[in-house]
Parts: C-alpha cells; sequence; structure tokens
C-alpha cells in the first residue's frame, strides 16, 4: 500500500532551502527592503506609522535595522478594518480570509494571485519536509472557510500532486470512514480534532494504528511533546508540526524536517523573523526566549511589518535545512494565566494530564474568583477504561497533587466521563476565565 517514509532527496528541495547563510541573508535584505517601500508607498497606515517614528524604507542598510521599524499588532489590523492595510487595489484581491477573532472585529487579510501562489508553494514544501510527495493522498480536516487552515493545506497539497480530500473539520463520524474508504497517507488536522478522531476510530471498533495514516501535519494550536507520543502511539505515525498565521499567510511559515523533528524551520525566504521582549519590545538573540515576530518578504496584498504574534518561542540555528528553526510554540503571551501570582500556560497542566495513563487528553481550564482569591478548576476526560468512580476520582486527587507541588497553586480537578467534553472541530478552547474584568 503506502511507501515508507524517506526524506525529500536533495534534488527535490528548493535551493534556497539549503542555500548558505551568506545568500539567504542577501535574498532577504533585497526583498525586505523591497517590502518596506511597497508598505510605504501604498499603505497609509505604515506611512503615518513610519513618519512618526522618524524611519524611512532607505534607511534599511542591513537586517538589523528592521528593529528600527515600528511594531504592528493586531490592534492595527482591527483599526484598519476591513481593507485599509491592502496594499493593491481591491480589485487586484482574489481572496479574502479573516479570524474570527473571540473579541471585537476579525482581522482580515488578502491575497493577490502571486500571493497565493507563494501560499500554495509554501505549504508544498511544509508536506515535503514532512515526508509527502507527489500522489499521496492528503485528508484536510482544518475547518475550511474564513480560516486559512482547510484552503491553505488544500491549495499546498494540491500544488505537490496530491489527491486532496477537503473534509473540513466536523462530522466526525464521516472523517473515520473516509480515512478507512480512502486510505489517505497524510492528515492535516489540529491535534486536538485529531484525538477526537482516534475516540470514534474506537468507537467504532476500529484500530487507529491499522490505519493509512502515516503522516500529521498538526497546527494551529498550541500543543505538547506529551501530546505528540499520544497521537504517535494512538495512529502508529508521524506527528508534525506546522506554524503559521493568518496576518503573516496562513500555514506554512515555519515546519518540522521529518529527517530531524527538533523544531520548526521557518521559510526564511519569505518571512524575516525576530524574538523580542514581550514587555520592553527589544530584540532578543537567537537562542533567548521571548515573542515571535514577523515581517513578510514577499507578501504582494497585505505586506505586514515586524507584526508581533503573541507566540512565545526561540529562534535556534539550522538542522536539516540551513533555515533557522523555532522551538515549539509554548503558548501565547495572552493564554497565560496568572493564578494568584503565578504564571501558568495551559501546555504545562496538558503535560501533567498526559503523565497519567487514566486521563485522556481532552481538558480544558477554568478560573473563576469567587471571593477574593483565583480559583482553577481543570476539567478533564478519563480514558474509556479507567474504571470506575473510585479510579477517575484517584486520578482527579493525583493530578490536584502534582498540580500543587509543581505549579504551586491548589486547584479543583474534575474527571469526567469520556466523551463528556464538547469537541471543536479546530481550535480546542482551553481557558475559560470567568474572573471578572478588572
Ligand atoms: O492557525 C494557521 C494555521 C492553520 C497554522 C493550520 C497551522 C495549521 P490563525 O487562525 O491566524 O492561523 O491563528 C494563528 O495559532 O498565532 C498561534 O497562536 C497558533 N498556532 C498556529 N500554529 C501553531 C503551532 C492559523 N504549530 C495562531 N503551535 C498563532 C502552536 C500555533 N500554536
Amino acid at each position: 500500500m503506502n511507501d515508507p517514509i524517506r526524506p525529500p532527496r536533495p534534488d527535490e528541495l528548493d535551493p534556497i532551502e539549503t542555500a548558505s547563510r551568506d545568500e539567504i541573508a542577501a535574498l532577504q535584505l533585497s526583498r525586505l527592503r523591497a517590502t518596506l517601500a511597497r508598505a510605504y508607498d501604498n499603505v497609509a497606515h505604515y506611512r503615518r506609522r513610519f513618519d512618526e517614528a522618524g524611519v524611512s524604507p532607505a534607511d534599511l542598510a542591513s537586517l538589523d535595522d528592521l528593529a528600527g521599524f515600528p511594531f504592528t499588532v493586531k490592534e492595527d489590523l482591527r483599526l484598519n478594518y476591513p481593507f485599509e492595510l491592502f496594499a493593491v487595489p481591491r480589485e487586484r484581491i482574489i481572496r479574502i480570509h479573516a479570524s474570527s477573532g473571540t473579541t471585537g472585529l476579525p482581522t482580515v487579510v488578502g491575497y493577490t494571485e502571486a500571493d497565493l501562489d507563494t501560499w500554495a508553494a509554501l505549504v508544498a514544501r511544509c508536506l515535503r519536509a514532512a515526508g509527502a510527495r507527489s500522489g499521496d493522498m492528503v485528508h484536510v480536516a482544518y475547518g475550511y472557510g474564513l480560516f486559512t487552515g482547510g484552503l491553505g493545506f488544500h491549495a499546498g497539497a494540491e500544488k505537490l500532486g496530491c489527491t486532496v480530500v477537503p473534509a473540513s473539520g466536523g462530522f466526525t463520524e464521516r472523517q473515520v470512514r473516509m480515512i478507512c474508504d480512502f486510505e489517505p497517507r497524510i492528515i492535516a488536522v489540529t491535534p486536538s480534532y485529531l484525538l477526537a478522531i482516534a475516540d470514534e476510530f474506537e468507537r467504532q471498533h476500529r484500530d487507529p494504528r491499522r490505519s493509512s495514516l502515516q503522516i500529521g501535519m498538526h497546527g494551529a494550536e498550541p500543543w505538547t511533546e506529551a501530546m505528540r507520543a499520544e497521537i504517535e502511539a494512538r495512529f502508529a505515525m508521524q506527528a508534525i508540526d506546522v506554524y503559521g498565521c493568518s496576518e503573516a499567510i496562513g500555514p506554512g511559515v515555519s515546519v518540522e524536517c521529518i529527517e530531524s523533528k527538533d523544531g520548526l524551520h521557518i521559510w526564511e525566504d519569505h518571512f524575516y523573523p525576530e524574538i523580542v521582549d514581550p514587555e520592553t519590545g527589544a530584540v532578543l538573540p537567537d537562542g533567548e526566549p521571548g515573542e515571535l515576530v514577523i515581517t513578510s518578504l514577499t507578501k504582494e496584498a497585505c505586506p505586514i511589518i515586524r507584526y508581533r504574534t503573541r507566540d512565545l518561542t526561540r529562534l535556534l540555528p539550522g538542522t536539516a535545512r540551513s533555515m533557522r528553526r523555532m522551538q515549539r510554540v509554548k503558548g501565547r503571551n495572552d493564554d497565560m494565566l496568572i493564578i494568584r501570582g503565578v504564571n501558568l500556560f495551559p501546555s504545562f497542566i496538558e503535560e501533567l494530564v498526559l503523565e497519567d495513563p487514566r486521563l485522556s487528553p481532552h481538558y480544558y481550564l477554568e478560573v473563576s474568583r469567587p471571593g477574593r482569591l483565583d480559583e482553577l478548576t481543570v476539567v478533564v476526560e478519563a480514558k474509556t477504561d479507567a474504571g470506575d468512580n473510585a479510579t477517575r476520582a484517584a486520578a482527579g486527587r493525583d493530578l490536584a497533587g502534582r498540580i500543587r507541588s509543581q505549579v504551586g497553586i491548589g486547584s479543583e480537578v474534575r474527571v469526567g466521563e469520556p466523551g463528556s467534553i464538547e469537541r471543536s472541530g479546530g481550535k480546542a478552547r482551553r481557558v475559560f476565565d470567568l474572573r471578572p474584568k478588572e
């Protein structure tokens, strides 16, 4: 049936993927200059912000000079809703995407024909880096629509010459039937929704390990090494981390390579990454943890300058490719909970949950303040074979104990029946912060 997984041969790579650092830097500098000029000349917002900061595109003599240019934040996209950040006439935009935005207006992005070609080529590069190749079947279970996941993977897989199954998210029973009947080699899906698919396999008395799936392309939400181990064990496949955000392009900014799985190679010929101190905005040296800031290098419709992603990671040198890597995103700055003064990322609780074979990776955190003090409740599901109420209660007590000893705060842990937590079909919601807004 399916061939064994192999990394791409050198002749299958785009030449820039293995170019020298000097070649990459030279390309970045010329593309960065052009991008700054395009933004300044065509977008009133950038012209105003550059003028206020006293910088002009001509000031960029080296890549480090980018640090003198102003940041772009999500609020800037909202303030320029819907089309004010477009650098080309609306008629040249052939696609719109938007992020749902849990609060306020959605953020809107546009693509020219060339942008869609670039995007498809980058997602194709991600798929190839993960071990996919022409002729493979790719089941796309990211949502189709304004979200970039579905259509982004769709175009990238087609570009690589794959057979695409545009399943979109939801209808989990049907997902399992299609996977069993069509036998795709690759699945592109959020890690949390893949686990819902795994549960559905088991509900139908089918073994996910015997499915045709060999490679999973997982992103759009934070996940952990513990979650990777769970996915790889349940499906007997390789789970690859893929990152992107709609403001930068969508999926396809960075990806792990199958031969190393040691962090995500950023496609530096199209995106210039910086890591900044989230508090001060100062640029940090490679290796230091901080917030990822992205500047697009080739986008026509929506060039984005120094976009503050809020994602926390660090930059590492290249391994399988010459382009630098980013470490798995630990979480978003705005997902970090401060509970009674203690900083906590949901991903840390995820690791603790997955240490216990009685608990499933379906979980969420609820933070409330019934009196003066914050209270943390962890709601998690038991595994199907976790036995009776007493076993579940014991697993809950154990988890609360580990949270107390490792995070330093008391919590209530509720271990529910398998299937009791609603599945999202897309990005999982991990945090419900019910505290009154200050
Ligand atoms: O989530 C694009 C995407 C689709 C990426 C499919 C990968 C796969 P947005 O909806 O704009 O775009 O959300 C972007 O999702 O800033 C991160 O906080 C988070 N995110 C994306 N990929 C990862 C990842 C898409 N691999 C936001 N690990 C980003 C952790 C991720 N977080």
